[in-house]
Parts: structure tokens; sequence; C-alpha cells
């Protein structure tokens, strides 16, 4: 899988309304909806409107306020979400090695029950 931006990946569909999603919160440069195949209680995924395929191609290029706007609506995603509290795991895979399958940034957000350690 090439890891540049693909204007037909999922994630894209969805910002421009082509497929539906399971909106959480929607914000003037990010999308939150519910991941579709959910591997906890609360899974979250997190998207900024603008076109990055993964975090670095986001921190290089985005401006600042998209990059404020990212970082408050995942905050504001684990408060709706009542995870803010008890604690929660936050991902993004990025590439070959990271097994990212969608080429469109997304941080998971995960919660809702005790993850167990990540690593080892
Ligand atoms: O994870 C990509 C994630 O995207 C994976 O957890 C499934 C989720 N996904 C895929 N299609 C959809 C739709 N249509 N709605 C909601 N969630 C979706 P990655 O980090 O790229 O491996």
């Amino acid at each position: 899988m090439a890891y540049t931006y693909d204007d037909e990946n999922i994630f894209a569909k969805i910002l421009r309304g082509e497929i539906p999603n399971d909106t959480v919160l929607e914000t003037d440069h990010s999308l939150a909806f519910n991941d579709i195949r959910p591997q906890a209680p609360i899974h979250v995924l997190v998207i900024p409107r603008g076109k990055y395929v993964n975090y670095d191609d986001f921190a290089a290029n985005a401006s600042d306020a998209e990059i404020l706007d990212y970082t408050r609506t995942i905050a504001k995603v684990c408060k709706m979400k009542g995870v803010a509290a008890d604690g929660f795991r936050m991902i993004s895979n990025a590439g070959r090695h990271g097994v990212q399958e969608v080429p469109h940034l997304h941080v998971h957000i995960l919660g809702g029950r005790d993850l167990g350690r990540m690593l080892a």
C-alpha cells in the first residue's frame, strides 16, 4: 500500500458525505465518529478534515488552527464519552510497520474497560 494521499480512501469519502458515519463530534477542522469494528466499549476515531496521510504529514503541514482544533477535539471526545476520568488509550497507526489501513490521519480513542498493558 502506498502512503501518499488517496482521495478515494474511505475517510475522504466520509468527509465528502459519500458514505455514512456514526458521528460523535463535528468541528470546523475535525470529525469524530465511532469505529465500525470497535475493539473496546468506547472506540472513536478522530480525523482532521484536511488531507493528511499520517501524524508526520499533519504536524509538518497543518495550520496552527487545524492543529489546535484537532487536539482539542480529541480531548472533548474523551470528556463526552466519559473516559477522561478512568483513562483511555490513544493510538495512531502509521505506515507499513504501523499497519495503517486507511491513509488519512486518524487517532483511535479506546476506553471503557481495562485495556491491559500494551508494551511488554
Ligand atoms: O485503522 C482503521 C480503522 O478504521 C479500523 O479500526 C476500522 C475503521 N474503519 C474502516 N472503515 C470505517 C468506516 N466506514 N467507519 C468507521 N470506521 C471505519 P488503522 O489504524 O488504519 O489500522
